[in-house]
């Protein structure tokens, strides 16, 4: 499902493609975003009748089965637009309430990330399947960090007080613009660390399982709605570090 999502965000992207305007100016949908959900919504309909549903672009629907699928349809929008290669399709199932699976497919990078709860986390491309693992960095100074920013101005400003900070701090800052693959590169090893503030169950949903089950320390996701305001996905090796340079409340 998250694979044709991908060949439709891939395949059927119009040559100009239109923009309409969110929670400000610069938060994008697109004609893509919806297409994509009404295929995954029409899809889950189809094959899992009874369940409920949460979509990024509206679809919402209740479900007496206990499942509810949380879907973000295109993560990423922004990059997608502009003809980035980093955005993703994130889907995740939720059980009474609880997330235990989730899967992330990044088509312009011919990725697929998964994982279910207690089952480990892989990643599947050209050149096949294999397990994932958090990075085995232990210094905050040696650390590569994944963040993002919200649309609203003010908290704009407010996150870059908090970048700021954390600027001297590590290795480096990347800026890539799609949290479930954020999420997803950090359970890979490819980000040592991801932080941002105010997202959606949607963008969170998916990466955040996938990174903890490759064992990164998850924080602002217990796997239960509504989270902490903060999602931290990072190395275990940092992650006190990270909690204590983010401000967020200690470890247990
Ligand atoms: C995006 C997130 C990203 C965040 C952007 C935006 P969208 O989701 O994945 O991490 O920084 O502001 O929220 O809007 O492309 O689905």
């Amino acid at each position: 499902m998250a694979t044709a999502t991908g060949e439709l965000l891939l395949r059927e992207r119009p040559a100009t493609l239109k923009t309409e305007s969110k929670s400000s100016p610069t938060d994008a949908v697109t004609a893509m975003d919806r297409a994509a959900e009404e295929l995954i919504s029409a899809t889950l309909r189809d094959l899992r009748p009874g369940d409920g549903l949460l979509g990024e672009e509206g679809g919402e629907r209740a479900g007496a089965t206990g499942v509810r699928w949380i879907v973000d349809p295109l993560d990423g929008t922004v990059n997608y637009v502009y003809g980035l290669p980093l955005w993703s399709v994130s889907i995740a199932a939720e059980v009474d309430g609880v997330v235990v699976a989730g899967v992330v497919r990044a088509p312009a990078l011919g990725r697929t990330y998964a994982a279910y709860a207690g089952g480990g986390a892989w990643r599947e491309d050209l050149e096949g399947r294999g397990p994932i693992r958090s990075s085995e960095v232990s210094e905050l100074g040696m650390s590569l960090v994944g963040t993002g920013f919200g649309y609203s101005s003010e908290r704009r400003a407010e996150q870059a007080t908090v970048v700021a900070a954390l600027l001297p701090c590590v290795r480096d800052i990347r800026r890539l613009g799609s949290a479930a693959l954020d999420l997803c590169l950090v359970a890979d090893g490819e980000l040592d660390a991801y932080y941002e503030r105010g997202l959606n169950a949607w963008d969170v949903a998916a990466g955040a399982v996938i990174a903890r089950e490759a064992g990164a320390e998850v924080r602002g996701f217990t796997g239960r709605w509504p989270d902490a305001d903060m999602t931290l996905a990072c190395a275990p090796g940092i992650a006190d570090r990270m909690v204590d340079v983010l401000g967020l409340p200690a470890i247990p």
